[in-house]
């Protein structure tokens, strides 16, 4: 339920794919369950975005094969989106236009950063390019997606969240209920691709 006017693409909106990358994706080594559905989900945007040529931000897990977050260092996943590997590639179905701008994080052994903020240049390239308005979908609902979504609020930026482009890992039943749930309290408006003005 989203009740309001359509929603229309204008100058100063971006869209932000979230860490669409292999290894999210079934047989993958850190496989959201269902994460594959966001692909064709943030197509449809992608085409919208693309029809207007606006532009396209896409984050991703960029690991050295050492890091912290990894078991072998103590941490709580497995090894996933190492640099440079087939696994940290996005994925081959998600129709990036040639102009997107790519943004690497947590790309050194002991930084993690599941937002796309996070050690990056993202919020300066946003102002940049006047973008005040941002499509964020991807993956995990409830790790990369919440935490981008949340440092996009702090920096003052408005969230639509694609609630029909994220799926979540759910280490604990409900975690992408209750990050949703958290990133609405936050500001967020949660969107569905038939709320965009045709
Ligand atoms: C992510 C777990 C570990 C994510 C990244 O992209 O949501 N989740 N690293
Ligand atoms: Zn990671």
């Amino acid at each position: 339920m989203n009740p309001g006017s359509p929603i229309r693409l204008q100058a100063g909106d971006a869209l932000i794919a979230v860490d669409v990358q292999n290894d999210f994706l079934p047989g993958g080594s850190l496989a959201v369950p269902l994460g594959d559905i966001v692909v064709p989900a943030l197509n449809r945007y992608l085409a919208a975005f693309a029809a207007r040529a606006l532009p396209v931000f896409a984050t991703r897990d960029w690991h050295p094969a050492n890091h912290c977050s990894f078991k072998a260092q103590g941490g709580i996943w497995p090894p996933h989106c190492v640099a440079g590997t087939s696994g940290a590639e996005f994925a081959s179905g998600l129709d990036l236009p040639a102009m997107a701008v790519t943004v690497s994080k947590a790309a050194t052994p002991e930084s993690d950063a599941y937002s796309g903020f996070a050690g990056t240049d993202l919020a300066a390239r946003l102002r940049a390019g006047r973008l005040a308005r941002l499509y964020i979908g991807g993956l995990a609902t409830d790790y990369c997606v919440l935490n981008t979504v949340r440092d996009a609020l702090a920096e003052g930026f408005e969230v639509l969240l694609l609630a029909d482009a994220i799926r979540a890992v759910d280490v604990k039943p409900g975690d992408g209920a209750r990050a949703c749930d958290a990133m609405l309290r936050l500001g967020a408006r949660s969107i569905r691709y038939e709320d965009l003005a045709p």
